[in-house]
């Protein structure tokens, strides 16, 4: 399998910095060797070059939108990396950066199919807009922006939209949902497994019915896994912890399920911030989960 890596040192969508350094902490928890051993062909694309904001207009939000055109302007740039990998039949693994950058990665994956799935692995929703932001930052909003809900901005990055529909998404490990977020779930019908689903139906069922449910109608799937959806005290390197996340061994497990499934055609790992990590922690998960979702426990 040929395997492509780009990075996103991106943390405009959020208020903590260093994130933006989760490419290098994700590099450098030694992922490229450890892919290498499962036989893929991978290349390393490097990074994405983010626009900086102007210092002076830093904290200025836009209409409740902080950093919008800089975030617009990366996704671009991202969404045309990822769609040329593609091209090229390689598999895109996008390393964030904060989750804005889903935005630009589903940006340039769906354009090549016409119903692609999305799992969206998190502790959050991130579907919301700047009406129902109660933060005004853009990493809470990129899955509301691929559905085509947001600011014309957003949602018309690569030029088409929406990006994907509301019964192609699966919501794993939420349990921190804004107002405005449930009412999107409920009024488009959005599958969601919160933290009372896995903790009654245990993993298994869940991914099980998540890969059924996906099977029948999408043509690609596409994993975005914020490390927050872990607990904190498995991954305490991310911007936003919130108690009582899934586990190291349940994400594994999940990990190597879709790996049997067959079904992923482009994933990206996000929110590592190595400078509220112990020791790499955070990015030596990332590393072992995608260890797992490239099959490595089954050899
Ligand atoms: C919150 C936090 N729902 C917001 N979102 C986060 O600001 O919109 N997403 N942390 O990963
Ligand atoms: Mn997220
Ligand atoms: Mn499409
Ligand atoms: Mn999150």
């Amino acid at each position: 399998k040929q395997l492509s890596v780009i990075g996103v040192p991106m943390d405009l969508g959020q208020m903590r910095r260093g994130v933006d350094m989760g490419p290098s902490a994700i590099r450098y928890a030694g992922m490229v060797e450890r892919l290498e051993q499962l036989k893929f062909d991978i290349e390393d694309l490097g990074d994405i070059e983010i626009p900086r904001p102007d210092p002076s207009a830093a904290d200025i939000k836009q209409d409740n939108l902080r950093n919008l055109n800089e975030i617009a302007e990366g996704s671009r740039r991202l969404a045309k990396a990822v769609d040329e990998v593609i091209e090229n039949k390689r598999f895109p693994l996008v390393l964030g950066g904060d989750h804005s950058i889903a935005m630009g990665t589903l940006a340039g994956v769906s354009k090549h199919y016409d119903n692609l799935g999305v799992i969206w692995y998190d502790a959050h929703g991130d579907l919301n807009t700047a009406d129902s932001s109660p933060s005004g930052n853009i990493h809470g909003m990129p899955l509301a922006v691929s559905l085509g809900i947001g600011h014309e901005k957003l949602t018309s990055i690569h030029d088409y939209e929406p990006k994907i529909k509301p019964e192609n998404i699966v919501i794993i490990g939420a349990r921190s949902l804004d107002e405005g977020e449930r009412v999107l779930i409920e009024e488009k019908g959005i599958k969601v497994y919160t933290m009372h689903e896995v903790d009654r139906m245990g993993m298994t069922q869940v991914m099980d019915e998540t890969v059924s449910y996906l099977k029948d109608r999408t043509d690609g799937v596409h994993l975005s896994l914020d490390l927050d959806g872990l607990d904190p005290n498995e991954a305490p390197g991310v911007g936003t912890p919130v108690i009582g996340g899934l586990s190291y061994r349940e994400s594994h497990l999940a990990m190597e399920m879709l790996y049997q499934s067959g079904m992923i055609t482009s994933a990206e790992f996000v929110e590592v911030n190595p400078i509220l990590d112990e020791k790499n922690k955070t990015a030596s998960v990332a590393v072992g989960l995608m260890g797992s979702l490239f099959g490595e426990s089954l050899k």
